[in-house]
């Protein structure tokens, strides 16, 4: 396939290195920390415990504690303090939680555009809007409440911004609002952001967002399921067209003056594009750096860093292949593509990423986690500088569709899981 790129400089030890397979070559790896081990261990016994506590790369092993359960599919959380939290869940609420009491109240007074599930009649539809499989089932797909982050300021006025699916009768847009939360309640709401047009299909709003210097960075995804539904220029491409794209606005959803300048006729506010559907976008502690994960089709599966006016290439270039047999896009005239800084071979749906910057896993600092929808796997990705060394799968033998990671203030790490009975994890050292 013409449309499958090799980046033969990545380097992923324990991926594309290992002649036997990603998961004899994490074997391998568990071995050699294990004969690592027992050579650090015997070295001590013999010498200074004492000065081989810190030695080495070895980490203790992580485990999960589950903190609360009971959540319908939670998207995104963040910290008031170390023990409160705002959460979202993709299929219910809005909510406050505490996690050392685990009480729950409900945030009322969200808008009542939000996404309700429809009883989807795949005919009522022009062909293959849905899959068949869908067909005569209410679905929820990616849609519902998604992303939550607190103001810089928070603190003083408690306004927050959350992204969610609005419905209007049977279609849907992203719509990305602020608001303050007052007595457990929503008010001042403003729409930020609402990228259009409303059309049917629950799949792809994008929906990630992050805060750096001042600026508020939302993915919009696609929204196609199958790429040759738009066929001529692909959404993606075309910055007349809201989706599949990074925008950048100031925190008052106005358009920063210095945005990258695509012509009079792009919708303003784009920053970045070519993207299918990135849900997890993340600022990197010390620097500018923002980094994003992307969901491809089959494979395709990619992880980002955002560049002021960057083409990210779907659907004309990706490491997987369209859901599309024979689809043939147009493209941009001297299109320039910006490679992903790390994909996978196989399917992650890599999703709510964060940089690891706590203390309990020392050797940890400075990592890329990243959670994966698709077969439930929670990666680590270690950097050097923009380079991604290696990938190693956490948890292997205890797979759960990992929708974000988040770190408390004080640096504890958390998963929330992406199930009818949605948990929050706590990754703990043995
Ligand atoms: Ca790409």
């Amino acid at each position: 396939m013409s449309n499958i790129i090799k980046l033969d400089k990545l380097n992923r030890h324990f991926i594309t290195n290992c002649p036997f397979g990603m998961h004899i070559c994490n074997m391998k790896f568990k071995f050699i920390l294990l004969v690592k081990f027992a050579f650090v261990f015997f070295f001590a016994i013999g010498s200074n415990a004492k000065s081989n506590a810190q030695a080495d790369n070895i980490y203790p092993k992580p485990v999960k504690e589950v903190v609360f359960e009971g959540l319908a599919h939670p998207w995104s959380m963040a910290f008031i303090n170390e023990k409160e939290v705002l959460l979202t869940e993709k299929d219910g609420d809005l909510l406050w939680i505490d996690l050392e009491s685990k009480e729950r109240l409900l945030i009322e007074g969200f808008p009542n555009d939000l996404f309700k599930p429809v009883l989807v009649t795949v005919d009522d539809y022009p062909p293959r809007t849905y899959p068949n499989s869908v067909d005569g089932k209410k679905i929820r797909g990616n849609a519902g409440i998604l992303e939550i982050v607190l103001a810089p300021d928070f603190d003083k006025n408690a306004e927050i911004f959350v992204s969610y699916v609005s419905q209007k009768d049977k279609t849907f847009a992203l719509k990305v609002i602020k608001a303050k939360v007052e007595n457990n309640a929503l008010t001042n709401i403003e729409t930020i952001l609402n990228p259009g047009p409303y059309v049917p299909g629950h799949w792809h709003f994008g929906g990630g967002m992050c805060i750096q210097n001042g600026y508020l960075f939302i993915t919009v995804g696609e929204r196609l399921f199958f790429e040759d539904l738009k066929q001529g220029l692909p959404i993606a491409q075309d910055l007349k067209d809201a989706r599949g794209a990074v925008y950048r606005l100031d925190l008052d959803g106005s358009i920063p003056a210095d945005n990258p300048d695509f012509g009079e006729n792009a919708i303003p506010g784009i920053f970045a594009f070519g993207i299918r559907a990135a849900q997890g976008i993340t600022s990197r502690p010390g620097s500018n750096e923002i980094w994003f994960s992307e969901h491809g089709t089959n494979q395709g599966d990619e992880i980002n860093l955002l560049e002021a006016g960057a083409n990210y290439g779907w659907p004309n270039r990706t490491s997987g292949t369209w859901r599309s047999p024979g689809y043939n896009p147009d493209s941009l005239s001297n299109p320039k593509y910006v490679e992903p800084i790390h994909y996978w071979l196989q399917t992650v749906a890599p999703t709510g990423l964060t940089f690891y910057t706590g203390t309990e896993f020392p050797s940890w600092q400075g990592n890329l986690i990243v959670p994966g929808l698709s077969r439930g796997s929670l990666w680590r990705l270690v950097l050097e500088g923009k380079e991604v060394l290696s990938a190693e799968e956490l948890f292997l033998n205890d797979r759960v569709r990992s929708r974000k990671v988040v770190q408390s203030p004080e640096g504890q790490l958390y998963l929330l899981t992406d199930e009818d009975n949605g948990k929050i994890i706590r990754i703990v050292a043995e």
